[in-house]
């Protein structure tokens, strides 16, 4: 998976910039994507394998929501002691589930996988241990968020957990355009181009929605989670944990 072709897909100037959509083209070079621009990727996804580890229990579902091409998935079935579970890895993009479903067959595991096309807002959620979100809820119809993470939170056994990191927006407008510079240096430390962070910027705006970190603790609240925290942040970038 590290050996992905590199990401050019913004890198000359388009005339009319599409909407991002998770197609074919992205597939091919998703995961140097996902590493250039998102801060903390790599500890993200070892995380949630340590996680896994400690909170994935006998006889229970978990479920990557999002998975794209199984990179959670992967860290959580190298680190699941449990037996008798099962991960559900679920994506509405046939392109990412078709790679995803190649990638798991080339690691061996003992714990079964079963990739599925669908939207995660139709999955049945039930007897689950832990619950990742990885970057996915920003990409969902922000009036469906609170049902999602209801749908969760009722699907999870008590002390089960679910792991949601985020984009976030900052409510105060200074702290919000210092995170974004802090986020484009970075994007720009790992060789993307002003043109193609604005190309980029451009092709998500309509498509993926950031949250306040409030609004995200919020809905926790809600759904009736016991325990959450923010366990990692660089710059706009924000993993959390919530506890049944
Ligand atoms: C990782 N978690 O590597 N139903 C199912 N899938 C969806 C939906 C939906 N309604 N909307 C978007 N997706 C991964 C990274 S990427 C994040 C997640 C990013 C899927 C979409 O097809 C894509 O594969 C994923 O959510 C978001 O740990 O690229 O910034």
């Amino acid at each position: 998976m590290n050996q992905s072709k590199p990401d050019l897909i913004y890198s000359s100037p388009q005339s009319k910039i599409k909407d991002f959509s998770f197609d074919a083209q992205v597939v091919e070079v998703f995961p140097d994507m996902i590493k250039r621009s998102v801060p903390g990727y790599s500890t993200i996804i070892e995380t949630i394998g340590r996680l896994s580890q400690q909170y994935v229990n006998d006889n229970s579902n978990i479920y990557d929501l999002g998975c794209s091409l199984g990179a959670a998935t992967l860290a959580m079935r190298q680190n699941i002691q449990a037996k008798n579970c099962q991960i559900i890895a679920v994506d509405n993009s046939q392109a990412m589930i078709e790679r995803c479903q190649m990638h798991i067959n080339a690691f061996k595991g003992e714990t079964p996988c079963h990739i599925i096309q669908q939207d995660i807002l139709e999955t049945v959620i039930e007897q689950a241990s832990m619950v990742v979100l990885n970057f996915t809820l920003q990409f969902i119809d922000t009036n469906a968020r609170q049902q999602l993470i209801n749908n969760i939170a009722k699907g999870l056994k008590k002390g089960g957990i679910l792991v949601l990191s985020e984009k976030i927006n900052h409510p105060e407008q200074a702290c919000q355009q210092l995170l974004t510079e802090l986020h484009h240096d970075f994007k720009r430390a790992n060789g993307y181009s002003d043109l193609e962070i604005a190309q980029k910027r451009s092709a998500l705006e309509q498509v993926m929605k950031p949250d306040s970190l409030a609004s995200h603790f919020e809905r926790f609240e809600q759904a009736g989670f016991s325990h959450a925290t923010t366990w990692f942040q660089c710059f706009n970038f924000v993993s959390m944990v919530a506890i049944k």
